[in-house]
């Protein structure tokens, strides 16, 4: 659970960064899932960034039994999505963010929003948790949000480069009046942020690897009115805080359907 500050500080940055959220036993489990489950190396796409960078995702809709899923359903995540988005949240995907030594590529500047109104979200109701699996840090990558632009509604979004990202015209504009912040990270933290929260991050051009989890949650108000590439509605089975530690090295089940 978020306190009342820190609900306040999320309402008007459009971020909250929850320092330790995972213990130290917990952040060994998730990097050890994370490097080893052979479902993450097996379904991860490559995603150029047009300008030489790589990055890899591994992407999933459904959350199930493994101990990376024990992550999105944990009590501790779940309940501040709820809290933030004001009422009931569905599991809507989770993806293994790999940007690795050297050639890990770069994302523009986007809202999520600009890409999961098009899944027939009405509102932006919608949010992710991305939790670092290593250090994140200026030279590896680390994720760079605008302060605040998530008060600005949706953008635009259309090629830029060989991505979709947000009206660059805007962004520019944007910069201008709004502090970007650099989220360095210690394994084990989480960075609550809004679906309108503009982000970027650059190439990864130092030798340490930048994983991130990253679990992404819809009001259960806000299931697709249409044809969407994620879940409608069905409830979060969530689990407590304890379930982490007590699953251990368990992974993501063969059933599951990763993004193709
Ligand atoms: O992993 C990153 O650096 C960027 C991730 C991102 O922008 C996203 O998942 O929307």
């Amino acid at each position: 659970m978020l306190t009342e500050s820190q609900l306040t500080q999320f309402n008007e940055d459009g971020y909250y960064l929850a320092k330790g959220l995972f213990d130290e036993e917990e952040t060994d489990l998730l990097r050890h899932a994370a490097r080893h489950d052979p479902a993450i190396s097996e379904k991860a796409k490559d995603r150029e960034d047009g300008s030489g960078g790589k990055s890899r995702i591994t992407l999933w809709n459904e959350a199930d039994d493994s101990i990376l899923s024990m992550y999105s359903r944990s009590e501790r995540i779940v309940s501040a999505a709820e809290q933030i988005l004001g009422g009931e949240v569905y599991h809507w995907h989770s993806k293994m963010m790999q940007k690795e030594p050297f050639v890990g590529g770069a994302w523009v500047w986007h809202q999520d929003y600009g890409y999961w109104y098009n899944d027939t979200c009405l509102f932006p109701l919608l949010l992710s948790c991305y939790i670092a699996v290593d250090k994140a840090t200026k030279a590896n990558g680390c994720l760079q949000v605008l302060k605040g632009s998530h008060l600005l509604g949706r953008i635009d979004h259309m090629k830029v480069g060989d991505q979709t990202g947000a009206d660059p015209v805007r962004c520019v504009e944007a910069e201008k009046v709004m502090p970007l912040v650099h989220c360095e990270m210690d394994p084990g933290d989480a960075l609550f942020f809004h679906c309108n929260l503009l982000h970027k991050s650059e190439q990864n051009t130092s030798p340490d690897p930048r994983w991130a989890l990253i679990c992404c949650y819809n009001a259960k108000r806000n299931s697709p009115f249409g044809k969407s590439g994620h879940p409608t509605y069905s409830p979060l089975q969530r689990v407590p805080d304890a379930a982490i530690k007590e699953t251990g090295l368990k992974y993501l089940g063969a059933d599951l359907e990763f993004l193709e």
